[in-house]
């Protein structure tokens, strides 16, 4: 259990005043727990630099948040902005009026307003929240949600602390989407430099390479399409601070530390590795799971995963993060004193382009021509007691008309691959969905009554993103779930990229390996070409966002809204 809170970890006293690590003030009213929140811009430093972030209480991340399971939260959320703001509660399980979407499930905190957000905590885990509003998320208007819980943990640890991951930029958001909407690959360009990087650092090593060219974060790196926004345009922070502030968290040879790993970026995947020490994973979107050591993981954007750790020696080790494209990192650093940092890895290669054809891709190019037809594929299962095994899988008419580049003639399970990049890491345990177990079978083990199948879609060369190849202001009407209905929803990975899929209001069970002991999850991160199922109990009525959770796909369409009726 958790005897030494460390979550006051330390922060540089050359970082600036406000940077992560704050707790927000707990008001205890009975059965209530208060917390007061007030949204504004804020100038600070980020890593040297001049910015004007959104903040909560004035800093970014927001601070922590932390409650208790079968607790009341009591959340005042006054908007100091010139616009119209929001909280979402990520991952929470509440009445769809607290839910915090603008335009679906209230409407919205105009400027100068309190809005007073009031519900059970339910559950327990680590989880966080973030802006609903325009494209404020990348601003900073993020933050960490801890709910502890009522029952002691399976695990035990002596410390504590939260690692948020989140992609900040210095270019308007407004004008970040307007250049990827103007060019496919706008910051997958200069490829020169990658190559004049990798040849100084062989000749002159990392740290003088590094030293000579600022952060790797802020170069100009070819991501070969594995990500719409790079480093080219990102300064990556943990807790809110550069590699170069080095957030340290403490610990004493020996202890257990629990670290909580949430991906609070607009665009960004992450791979986590702290090389010389194990990771044991033991919960996947604050949703507990049988413990499984790794060396590294790969974060969908919006995903959180508990890590614990166990440093022996007394020496510092790194907490690298690497961005999937591998066109930046951040690092931040356990030690037993503070001051100290580790080395920073060997740079790996740049993952190879995608093969389509390995993906299971046709280059079905323009539908339009293809003809109203739609078109049916088999599914060939690789793992035998997959659920969607021999499944056939039915493109729309017109192969999902001219918002979808491609469609996945025949998509793969990809549950057990650890995704593009990690490929070949022998010896070295690279943490895959196949893996998360949980560690009870839910109580609703109702075989689904019903499946719907959905497509992720998109068109790369105009920026188009979407389901079924609909944009969201394109559709008639809502997901419609039956309340109470036990739903079998499959989705189908049209497309080159990973997209994290998020669900609102209700959890996703994954269909992998573990019968049963499904994993819960909030967040869905699809490789390209894979097909995958999750399970859901219907249960919340009202209605709720389903989006992917990359901040420009969902503006550029890739939304829906599912109404529970
Ligand atoms: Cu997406």
């Amino acid at each position: 259990m958790g005897l030494l809170a460390g979550l006051d970890a330390l922060v540089p006293a050359w970082a600036w005043q406000k940077g992560g690590n704050l707790t927000a003030a707990r008001r205890v009213d009975g059965d209530s727990d208060i917390f007061e929140l007030a949204i504004r811009r804020t100038p600070m430093s980020i890593g040297g630099q001049p910015a004007r972030p959104i903040t909560l209480n004035g800093s970014i991340p927001g601070p922590l948040i932390r409650m208790r399971q079968g607790r009341d939260a009591v959340l005042r959320v006054t908007n100091h902005l010139d616009e119209d703001t929001s909280i979402h509660w990520h991952g929470i399980l509440l009445p769809y009026t607290m839910d915090g979407v603008p335009g679906v499930s209230f409407a919205g905190i105009k400027p100068g307003e309190t809005f007073e957000y009031r519900y059970p905590v339910e559950q327990s885990g680590t989880y966080w929240y973030h802006s609903h509003s325009g494209l404020q998320e990348q601003l900073g208007h993020y933050g960490p949600l801890i709910l502890d819980p009522a029952e002691p943990e399976p695990f035990e640890y002596q410390r504590d602390y939260v690692v948020m991951l989140s992609d900040w930029t210095f270019d308007d958001p407004g004008w970040v989407l307007s250049r990827l909407k103007k060019g496919e690959g706008y910051y997958n360009y200069q490829k020169r430099t990658v190559g004049d990087f990798f040849r100084d650092v062989a000749a002159q090593g990392w740290s003088r390479t590094w030293a000579e060219r600022g952060m790797w974060g802020r170069m100009r790196m070819s991501s070969r399409d594995i990500a719409d926004v790079t480093g080219a345009a990102y300064t990556y922070l943990i807790n809110g601070l550069p590699s170069e502030s080095n957030w340290t968290g403490l610990f004493r040879p020996g202890e257990k530390v629990r670290l909580r790993v949430i991906n609070g970026s607009a665009m960004s995947f992450f791979d986590v590795r702290i090389p010389g020490l194990k990771m044991t994973v033991v919960a996947a979107d604050g949703q507990n799971v049988e413990p499984v050591p790794v060396d590294e993981f790969r974060i969908g954007v919006a995903e959180t995963y508990d890590v614990i750790v166990e440093p022996q020696q007394d020496r510092a080790y790194t907490i690298f993060a690497e961005s999937m494209d591998r066109s930046g990192f951040v690092r931040a650093t356990l030690a037993p004193r503070a001051g100290m940092s580790g080395p920073l890895p060997a740079p790996r290669p740049q993952p190879v382009e995608r093969e389509l054809a390995s993906l299971g891709m046709g280059h079905e190019m323009d539908g339009m021509e293809m003809g109203a037809g739609a078109m049916a594929h088999r599914m060939d299962a690789a793992g035998g007691d997959w659920v969607l095994a021999g499944r056939k899988v039915v493109h729309g008419p017109e192969n999902h008309g001219p918002g979808a580049a491609m469609v996945a003639t025949n998509p793969q399970y990809r549950m057990s691959d650890p995704g593009v990049g990690l490929e070949s890491t022998a010896g070295h345990r690279v943490l895959v969905y196949d893996d998360l177990r949980s560690l009870a079978p839910w109580p609703d083990q109702r075989a689904p009554g019903r499946e719907i199948e959905l497509h992720l879609t998109g068109n790369m060369e105009r920026y188009m993103w979407s389901f079924d190849g609909k944009k969201f202001s394109e559709v008639d009407g809502p997901i419609v779930f039956r309340h109470g209905e036990r739903l079998r929803l499959i989705m189908v990975n049209d497309t080159m990229m990973d997209h994290p899929i998020h669900l609102h209001g209700m959890w996703m069970e994954l269909e992998n390996r573990h019968g049963e002991y499904r994993p819960r999850k909030h967040t869905i991160s699809l490789k390209p070409g894979e097909m995958l199922s999750a399970q859901i109990s219907a249960d919340a009525p009202g209605d709720w966002a389903f989006h992917c959770h990359l901040l420009y796909h969902m503006k550029a369409g890739m939304f829906r809204v599912v109404s529970v009726v």
